[in-house]
């Protein structure tokens, strides 16, 4: 019998390839060849399922030029690369790849908080240049991190972990602020307190952003957002581009409106806006929260399981439309 026809858009693990390979047909991209959007939907116009990661914009365009399409897997928790309402109303499957990369992202964002508080490549840059030639008092003086205020924006599961290694770890006083409170217990657990938006920017001597992207969360933080901010705080988003204006924010770092930024992810992202490279006080990472390699094939293997539970067992994992199931 014909193995069902799939089509993983991404170079990925050679392990993953050889699993999905065992139950389907699959058409993969290991060179890691740049596609078009009329590309991919070339390439899908024949496929039942899709392995994605969130480089792929999946929507009615897409859709409509795949009729077999049953399933999009994303390797990534995030999915605003989908449109998933237009996959409901197509009855495409969306799943995602949550829980596997909790903790590797809160250590990330942990990394990311302490090296900008703590001007790490900055410092770096400056020994490297052969600039150091003696101590002195205030050389790259930042922001203590113990016994400071953390505020997070967003608290779901990357959230909440951040919370607790701040509160227990670094005996931060925590703050957060989220669409909706969390339960007693938890807030327990993360020792963290809920305040409303403004006083989360106005309190938090570092914010950190973990909560999704949606049109809804367009530039969250933007200039008034930042003008709110103490000049001493410390920004770090981890979350996805466009929850920051980035112009906004090049400018309030330049102008000292607040102290220093850590960055993983970026408006219209692997390209950023060059204002941000000219100013000192932001620390810039390209994307890589989750990336350590146990993380990276948990995550990979989550999006075949998803594929396999569905297509093989009519079971899927993580589904984002489950009403799609019923149908
Ligand atoms: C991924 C992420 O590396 O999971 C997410 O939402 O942002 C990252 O962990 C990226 O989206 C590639 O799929």
């Amino acid at each position: 019998m014909n193995k069902p026809k799939i089509l993983v858009a991404r170079a990925i693990f050679p392990e993953t390839i050889a699993r999905l390979e065992q139950h389907f047909d699959v058409e993969h991209n290991q060179a890691d060849t740049p596609w078009s959007k009329q590309q991919l939907a070339q390439k899908l116009a024949d496929k039942v399922g899709a392995f994605t990661t969130g480089s792929e914009r999946i929507d009615a365009e897409v859709l409509e030029a795949a009729p077999q399409l049953r399933i999009c897997a994303n390797m990534a928790v995030g999915y605003n690369n989908f449109d998933v309402d237009a996959m409901t109303a197509r009855g495409v499957l969306a799943t995602n790849a949550p829980d596997v990369l909790t903790e590797t992202t809160a250590d990330f964002g942990f990394a990311l908080l302490m090296a900008t508080a703590r001007r790490i490549t900055e410092s770096e840059h400056y020994l490297r240049a052969g600039k150091w030639d003696r101590w002195s008092y205030d050389m790259f003086a930042g922001s203590d991190i113990h016994g400071s205020t953390l505020g997070i924006l967003g608290m779901g599961r990357i959230g909440q972990v951040i919370a607790r290694r701040g509160a227990h770890g670094f005996g931060m006083n925590v703050i957060y602020h989220n669409r909706s409170r969390l339960a007693p217990d938890l807030e327990a657990a993360c020792k963290a307190r809920y305040v409303d938006k403004e006083e989360l920017l106005r309190t938090a001597d570092h914010l950190v952003l973990v909560l999704p992207y949606s049109p809804s969360s367009h530039h969250t933080i933007g200039a008034r957002e930042l003008s709110l901010m103490k000049p001493t705080a410390n920004l770090v988003n981890i979350a996805r581009g466009g929850i920051v204006d980035d112009a906004a924010l090049a400018e309030a770092l330049r102008a000292g409106t607040i102290a220093a930024a850590g960055l993983d992810v970026f408006e219209g992202e692997p390209r950023l806006n060059p204002a941000l490279l000219t100013v000192p006080n932001v620390v810039l990472t390209p994307h890589i929260a989750s990336a350590t390699m146990p993380t990276r094939l948990a995550m990979a293997d989550l999006a075949a399981d998803n594929l396999i539970g569905f297509l093989v067992n009519g079971k899927p994992l993580t589904a984002l439309n489950p009403q799609v199931l019923k149908k």
